[in-house]
């Protein structure tokens, strides 16, 4: 057969097969391997260039023969690509009317949130954080600190012994002679919050294991002033601008002279309610400053240097500025009491 007949048969074929097509686009492939892969019915034409004898002829209309063929498929597989891109995006339609999947986002523990807070005032104040063992020596927790064995201060602070030596702290003030052993008569500036024991019966306000900041100030020239000072200014930052200070004198063996400190109740403004239990002022913390005998101990000529201490509860605050009534509530790992506190927490 004439070359020409034979590539305008095959063009025709194609488009006739083509046009009786279905859609499927695996069956179109195949279609178009059956004209134009190696061995598809136009490159086997190829082979009959050598009986021909105007190559270039033959070779102009296979080329323009397979030119067309496959412009005719490839325009077929992008309109079958995109019908079915179509549909596949019709099916995979967004109904944004839908509600969707509700996730709970967690809350922090208010009590958390006062320990941050605490830290946060006193760093603005240039103080560093510093931590120190829950589980110490008797030398740091008692010895150190002015109560001897035989002091009755110790009949208070009641903890429990791992052995005559060794005993879960009572409070963080054992933090002050690590680090006043560490700072080897350098003046120091530090809190350290942390876990305390004591055997102490659980009750509203009291429990086996609760929370301090300890601070401790040593330096030439520290006064009463200095700590009054700081007291106001981190109660005014912790509950209020008008947050009043009151010191009452008081007794801890490492420190002389010693208060309680009471702030001016953040509910009444000083009237008297049952937050305050009707005086006015409500106890947040023991502090002094530091006795003598305890920085002698530590290396520290109480000729030179002096310095103030105190010790915070950060349950005591956290219930206070949260209207929390039950200490309790801290370590019973009830979801619901934290997520009452989601909206106070996260302002
Ligand atoms: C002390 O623990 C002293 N170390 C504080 C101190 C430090 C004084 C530095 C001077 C210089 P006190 O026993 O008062 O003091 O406890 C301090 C605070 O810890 C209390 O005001 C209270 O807020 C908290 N606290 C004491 N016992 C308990 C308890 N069982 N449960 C919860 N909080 C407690």
């Amino acid at each position: 057969m004439d070359p020409k007949q034979k590539f305008e048969e095959l063009r025709n074929n194609a488009k006739k097969d083509l046009e009786n097509f279905s859609d499927c686009l695996q069956e179109l492939i195949l279609l178009r391997n059956k004209y134009l892969a190696k061995k598809g019915l136009i490159p086997l034409m190829m082979n009959n260039i050598k009986d021909v004898e105007d190559k270039k002829a033959f070779g102009e209309l296979y080329n323009s023969c397979k030119n067309e063929v496959e412009a005719l498929f490839n325009a077929k597989i992008s309109e079958l690509e995109a019908k079915k891109l179509n549909e596949e995006l019709k099916k995979e339609k967004i109904d944004i009317t839908l509600p969707g999947n509700n996730y709970d986002r967690g809350v922090a523990n208010p009590f958390y949130k006062v320990i941050n807070e605490i830290e946060d005032i006193f760093l603005g104040m240039g103080y560093s954080i510093e931590t120190g063992p829950e589980v110490d020596f008797d030398k740091y927790v008692f010895e150190l600190l002015n109560i001897p064995h035989d002091h009755p201060a110790r009949d208070m602070q009641d903890t429990l012994y791992i052995d005559n030596n060794l005993l879960l702290r009572s409070h963080t003030s054992s933090v002050q002679a690590h680090v006043m052993e560490k700072a080897k008569g350098k003046p120091i500036k530090i809190i350290c919050p942390g876990k305390t024991y004591r055997r102490d019966n659980d009750d509203m306000t009291h429990s086996h294991q609760f929370a301090q900041v300890e601070g401790l100030v040593i330096d030439k020239n520290i006064n009463l002033g200095n700590l009054k000072a700081t007291l106001e200014l981190f109660a005014q930052k912790m509950f209020s601008k008008d947050t009043k200070v009151r010191f009452r004198s008081s007794f801890f063996p490492f420190t002389e002279p010693s208060v309680e400190v009471d702030i001016s109740c953040f509910n009444c403004k000083g009237k008297g309610c049952n937050i305050c239990k009707g005086t006015g002022w409500i106890e947040i913390l023991g502090a002094g400053m530091v006795h003598p005998n305890v920085l002698r101990m530590s290396g520290y000529d109480p000729e030179v240097y002096s310095g103030f201490a105190f010790g915070i509860g950060i349950e005591r605050v956290t219930m206070l500025k949260y209207g929390i009534l039950d200490i309790r509530k801290f370590y019973q790992s009830d979801l619901k009491f934290i997520a009452e506190f989601k909206k106070v927490v996260e302002e």
